[in-house]
């Protein structure tokens, strides 16, 4: 890790600005590249780095992952594995038939549907619906839940099909997934074609702001090739004609902005999005030396993690992983964990059980290789559902068992 200036800048994915590296977390496993040890050789990996453009403001990696390597019939992440997060996509889709229940036949599209997760209540109101997703496994959950779902890369020609096939959409949502998409302007554009003239996109994505607050170094992998902040999705949209016309925070994943994007000059826009500008440009997010604190406050918490796992091993604790989230491969193979300081990683998801966790391979077990043999201590992959967690596996507190969280600094809970 290298959290000195980078002599090699960039051209930025979004405005062709200089790229300045602040993080580099060296070479890097896919975040969600669970494999079998006969797949161990045939690993990829590449550059994880991350810069800012002083042109547009927009944090991105310095070398992007083809999405085809990472989008495909074995996706293993569901929206549903989150109890939290289904009650939040509930939410968000009441709030959202609500805004459009005077409309007359709306048309609602989500971009990187998954596994129908958000869109499944829409079709329980009976609103025209289609999902757009490039994974078939998961999409074929939500085809099998009787969600209108097209398995298949979003695009401009993809948006095109669809005005032709369906007409305009009123509502177009996605919900972390514009991050993971390079050709950004490609995609804005795709959209702008597929809104109608008073439609909007709504959209969500864990807040830069929330990364930077909590060093939540984590978040910063592969299939998040862009960190938003408002002041660069601003610039994003308005070089398409679009503007931000709301904003508001989630507490989800973390911390999660969700955006509100019209045509210009169709909604007045909301005194908010300004006022969450100058807090931006208050916290410095519109400059390099946020983020280099920021690297270095990584490079800390990293070290701090290391010595702490060191300490509990040699004084013979039990550790095991607990989530074997994207986000865990980020911290294994930056901190150098490997199966002799946990044994294993307890996870939910069968896609991911009898694997090994990307670059270290750690071994992934179910949940009740936790709960039947209880560690000493569970270091906590997923603290962005600590809550849900800690109250699914009280029994584990009860039995003396500790947990160890990283975010937004290491420590023992
Ligand atoms: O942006 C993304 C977010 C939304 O989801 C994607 N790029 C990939 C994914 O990131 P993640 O893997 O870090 O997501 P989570 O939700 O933090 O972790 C999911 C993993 O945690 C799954 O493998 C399921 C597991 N899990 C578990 O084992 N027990 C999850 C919960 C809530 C649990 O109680
Ligand atoms: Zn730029």
């Amino acid at each position: 890790m290298d959290s000195q200036r980078h002599p090699s800048k960039i051209a930025c994915l979004v405005c062709g600005g200089p790229v300045e590296p602040f993080l580099d977390l060296g070479r890097m496993p896919l975040a969600n590249g669970f494999v079998l040890p006969d797949e161990f050789s045939s690993e990829y990996f590449y550059d994880l780095r991350v810069g800012f453009c002083s042109g547009c403001m927009m944090v991105q990696l310095t070398e992007v992952v083809e999405p085809e390597r990472i989008f495909h019939d074995r996706y293993p992440f569901y929206s549903s594995s989150s109890a939290g997060m289904v009650k939040h996509f509930r939410k968000f889709a009441g709030e959202v038939l609500e805004s459009i229940q005077e409309k007359v036949n709306p048309f609602v599209v989500e971009i990187g549907s998954n596994d129908g997760t958000l869109l499944r209540h829409f079709a329980d109101a009976e609103v025209r619906h289609l999902g757009i997703d490039p994974s078939t496994n998961v999409v074929q959950v939500a085809i099998n839940r009787e969600i209108d779902t097209l398995c298949r890369f979003f695009n401009e020609d993809t948006a095109r099909q669809v005005v032709a096939d369906h007409g305009q959409a009123d509502v177009i949502l996605a919900a972390n997934v514009l991050r993971h998409m390079a050709d950004l302007n490609s995609k804005v554009l795709g959209i702008k074609s597929l809104l109608n003239p008073g439609g909007r996109l709504i959209f969500e994505e864990p807040y830069l702001g929330d990364i930077i607050d909590m060093a939540s170094y984590d978040q910063i992998y592969d299939e998040h090739v862009f960190y938003f902040s408002v002041i660069s999705v601003c610039n994003l949209f308005k070089r398409h004609g679009m503007e931000v016309i709301d904003i508001r925070h989630q507490n989800v994943h973390g911390g999660t902005m969700r955006f509100t994007v019209a045509h210009e000059n169709v909604y007045q826009p909301s005194w908010v999005v300004r006022l969450q500008r100058r807090y931006e440009k208050i916290t410095g997010l519109h400059e390099l030396e946020t983020y280099e604190t920021f690297s270095f406050r990584t490079e800390l918490s990293l070290a701090r993690l290391e010595e702490l796992l060191r300490d509990l091993k040699k004084k013979g604790n039990r550790v095991i992983g607990y989530g074997a989230s994207a986000k865990s491969t980020i911290v294994i193979n930056s901190c150098g964990i490997t199966s002799d300081v946990i044994e294993f990683i307890a996870d939910t998801t069968p896609e991911k059980q009898g694997k090994c966790s990307p670059g270290n391979h750690i071994p992934v077990r179910p949940r009740e290789a936790f709960t039947s043999d209880y560690p000493d201590y569970a270091l906590l992959f997923i603290w962005n559902h600590c809550e849900e967690v800690l109250k699914k596996e009280r029994d584990f507190k009860a039995a003396g068992g500790k947990w160890i969280v990283y975010v937004p600094e290491v420590r023992i809970l």
